[in-house]
């Protein structure tokens, strides 16, 4: 559907490149716009996935309305976020349904799915099934968070996606071997990303924000 061939995954997840400092502070505003590259790429993907990127939307808008409002300085990294809103108190973060913290860690385990998938997909046979691979992905990260009917409405969901040649091939990037050429570049930014935010989610206890 639509924006197919407007864009290239290349740039998408050349953004997450800019996330990490040489001091390996995460910055939130790449970040941000890596998520509205892959929210785009989703929605090309046909509307079977809105109920996804939807939700996806809504968090990133939740991040944008942090980093835009007055207290907008406290949201440059994820370091400074923390910092903040657990200044405030551990309790009043907990109660707090649109929480920076809450909110990234809503990402930060999607962004766990996404390593895995595009693993999967950079090392898959020419005729693995796309649907197969998201579904092992997702089992074995982010299914575990969900209620069983978004499990299943996820499941079926995985059942539109077209095969991996196919699906190499809307990521805009050139050839398959270009393709998964580019993943191999392109994962390590994004588990860089994912390490930094684990390692300091962890330190704060915050991995289990309801
Ligand atoms: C290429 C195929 C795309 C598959 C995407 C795999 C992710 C499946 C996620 C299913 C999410 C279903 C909708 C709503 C879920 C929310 O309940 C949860 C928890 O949030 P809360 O309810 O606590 O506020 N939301 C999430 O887990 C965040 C999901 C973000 C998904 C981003 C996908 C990015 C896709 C990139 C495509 C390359």
């Amino acid at each position: 559907m639509a924006a197919a061939g407007a864009f290239s995954l290349r740039e998408v997840l050349d953004a997450f490149r800019g996330c990490v400092t040489e001091r390996r502070e995460g910055l939130l505003e790449p970040c941000l716009s890596g998520w509205w590259g892959l929210i785009r790429f989703l929605q090309s993907l046909g509307a079977v996935f809105g109920f996804i990127s939807k939700d996806a939307v809504a968090k990133v808008q939740i991040m944008e309305r942090h980093r835009r409002g007055e207290q907008g300085q406290h949201y440059e990294s994820l370091q400074s976020m923390v910092e903040f809103e657990l200044s405030r108190g551990p309790a009043e973060l907990r109660g707090r349904p649109d929480s920076g913290c809450r909110t990234v860690l809503r990402l930060h385990r999607a962004l766990l799915w996404l390593q895995l998938f595009l693993e999967g997909l950079r090392t898959g046979h020419r005729d693995s099934r796309t649907s197969t691979i998201c579904t092992d992905s997702y089992n074995a990260s982010l299914a575990k968070h969900h209620p069983w009917v978004v499990r299943k409405a996820a499941t079926l969901a995985f059942c539109a996606l077209p095969s991996r040649d196919a699906f190499l091939e809307v990521m805009n990037v050139g050839p398959p071997e270009q393709a998964v050429d580019m993943l191999g570049e392109a994962i390590p930014y994004i588990q860089s990303v994912y390490g930094i935010t684990q390692e300091l989610f962890a330190q704060h206890s915050l991995l289990d924000l309801p």
